[in-house]
């Protein structure tokens, strides 16, 4: 049986899978898991991930949650270039290190600036209060700095010399907020060299592949049909105000 990738390339986490195993060349069936249709809540899916978040994968009647855990499998599985997953112990260790940082910083805070922004007015009809915003917005402003200061450093990427899959996660992560019309590079030169660089190595036409969707965002919620997400509206309004 072919290796099975459950995503919705509408989320942060399943963009990061799918470049990886797109990049690595890596054989899978892609199967759409649409999180705003609801379809994690599903009974089949709960078989693949009962924590009902997606990625997912299946790989013969192994079954696999949460992104950084599938990548690493995958890189070991395929012995992937040794850039993405570093076997050096510093330079692996420096990768761990964003790997374990980001989900309660850019992530979380680039997330919910996509829901605050897009999301919950046009889809929800939930007038966002000012104040709410600007403490969103000040939490991005906080995890870019420290991307930018930290992480990246005068380095071109985060591990070093070459690409790893912490620079994967983190420019995923930062297109969050961009597909809701928030230009997070505007002043920020390093960010934006560092960018061109992730951009560079992952191709652009697998880059522009995986986000033609967050990028059509602000589009599509024009004519988006939201009732289905009307259903989840207690647990984004408890999650995001
Ligand atoms: N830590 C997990 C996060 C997975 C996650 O939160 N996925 C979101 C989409 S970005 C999801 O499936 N949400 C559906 C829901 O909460 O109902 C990972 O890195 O895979």
């Amino acid at each position: 049986m072919a290796l099975e990738l459950y995503l919705d390339l509408f989320s942060q986490p399943c963009r990061s899978v799918y470049i990886f195993a797109k990049k690595n060349n890596i054989p899978f069936e892609f199967k759409k898991v649409s999180l705003l249709e609801g379809e994690q809540y599903g009974e089949e899916y709960g078989k693949i991930n009962m924590i009902r978040k997606a990625p997912a994968i299946r790989d013969g009647d192994f079954c696999l949650a949460e992104s950084i855990a599938i990548m690493q499998y995958l890189a070991q599985k395929f012995k992937t270039p040794d850039f993405w997953y570093p076997t050096d112990l510093q330079q692996r260790a420096r990768v761990n290190e964003y790997l374990s940082w980001q989900h309660m910083a850019i992530r979380m805070h680039g997330s919910k600036i996509f829901w605050l922004r897009l999301m919950i007015p046009k889809i929800l009809g939930v007038e966002v209060p000012q104040d709410k915003m600007d403490a969103a917005v000040e939490d991005l402003n906080g995890s870019l700095k420290l991307i930018e200061e930290k992480f990246i450093q005068d380095r071109p990427f985060i591990a070093g010399e070459q690409i790893s899959l912490a620079d994967l996660v983190a420019i995923v992560e930062i297109m969050q907020p961009v597909g809701a019309g928030l230009d997070v590079f505007e002043g920020r030169p390093r960010l934006s060299a560092w960018r061109d660089r992730v951009q560079a190595a992952i191709g652009k036409e697998l880059f522009d592949d995986a986000h033609q969707g967050i990028l059509a965002a602000q589009e599509m919620v024009k004519t988006m049909d939201g009732s289905k997400l009307q259903i989840f509206k207690p647990k984004i309004m408890k999650l995001f105000l």
